[in-house]
C-alpha cells in the first residue's frame, strides 16, 4: 500500500549554552518546537555546538539528513531585547571570547574565497512586521556579529548556494529572563514568547510570504 508521502521539513536549529552560560534560549526554542506541524512543514529540531571547528560540520550533516525545504537557524544574543532577523551574514570569523572548545580564531573567512556576504533569504522585513503586530519586541539587524552565530548564518546560506530553491536564515534571541543577571543591558524575553515569535517567523517562511519592501534601515 502505498504510504502518504511524508511532509517537507523546516530544519530549526539552536545553539548549545556557551560562555559559561546553562542555558540558551535558541537551544529551549528550538527543541519546544521539535516535531511540531507549522502550516505545510514538520519541524526537525537540531542543536549545533558552540565551536568554529565542528558547528558547520553538524550543520552540515544536519541538512544531509533532514533535506529541508526550510532552514531557521536560531542563536542567543545577549545584548538585545527583541528577536532580531538577521540580514547580512559576513565571510569574517573575529571571536572576541573562546568559543566552547577554546578556539579564539581572529580574522579568518568562514569560507576561503567565499564571497563577502550574504543576504538572508528570510522576508526579513515581513518578519518583524508580523512579529510586532502580535505586541513581541522584533527588529531587523545588520550584523549577526563575528562569533559562531554568524559562520553558521554564512556557513548555511553558503551552503543553500547548491540548493536551490530551500529557503533560509538566521534569527537572534535575547537572553531568556534566568539570564538576566549576566546580561544586565539586555530586556530578557520569556521562553513563551520566544517560541510564539520564532512560530510566527517559521510560519511566513513556510507560506513563502513576500518580503515587505518599506522602510527598515538604519543611519547610525
Ligand atoms: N550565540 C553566539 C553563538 C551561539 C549563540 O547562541 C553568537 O551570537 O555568535
Amino acid at each position: 500500500m502505498a504510504r502518504a508521502s511524508a511532509p517537507p521539513v523546516l530544519l530549526l536549529t539552536g545553539f548549545e549554552p556557551f560562555d559559561g552560560e546553562t542555558v540558551n534560549p535558541s537551544w529551549e526554542v528550538t527543541r519546544a518546537l521539535q516535531g511540531q506541524r507549522l502550516g505545510a512543514a514538520a519541524v526537525a529540531a537540531v542543536q549545533l555546538p558552540c565551536a568554529f571547528a565542528t558547528a558547520l560540520p553538524a550543520l552540515q550533516a544536519a541538512l544531509d539528513a533532514h533535506r529541508p525545504h526550510w532552514v531557521l537557524a536560531l542563536g542567543l544574543a545577549g545584548s538585545r531585547s527583541a528577536i532580531s532577523v538577521e540580514r547580512v551574514a559576513v565571510n569574517l570569523v573575529d571571536a572576541r571570547i573562546p568559543d566552547n572548545a577554546g578556539a579564539q580564531p581572529v580574522d579568518q573567512p568562514v569560507v576561503d574565497g567565499g564571497p563577502a556576504a550574504y543576504f538572508t533569504g528570510l522576508p526579513a522585513k515581513a518578519i518583524v512586521a508580523r512579529l510586532q503586530q502580535v505586541s513581541l519586541a522584533a527588529e531587523l539587524s545588520h550584523s549577526a556579529g563575528s562569533f559562531v552565530c554568524n559562520q553558521v548564518f554564512y556557513g548555511l546560506m553558503h551552503a543553500l548556494e547548491r540548493h536551490p530553491g530551500v529557503v533560509g536564515g538566521f534569527i537572534h534571541l535575547p537572553p531568556l529572563p534566568e539570564q538576566a543577571d549576566r546580561h544586565p543591558a539586555a530586556r530578557p524575553m520569556a521562553l513563551a514568547d520566544q517560541v510564539q515569535g520564532v512560530r510566527e517567523a517559521a510560519a511566513l517562511l513556510v507560506a513563502g510570504a513576500a518580503e515587505l519592501h518599506r522602510p527598515g534601515g538604519r543611519i547610525d
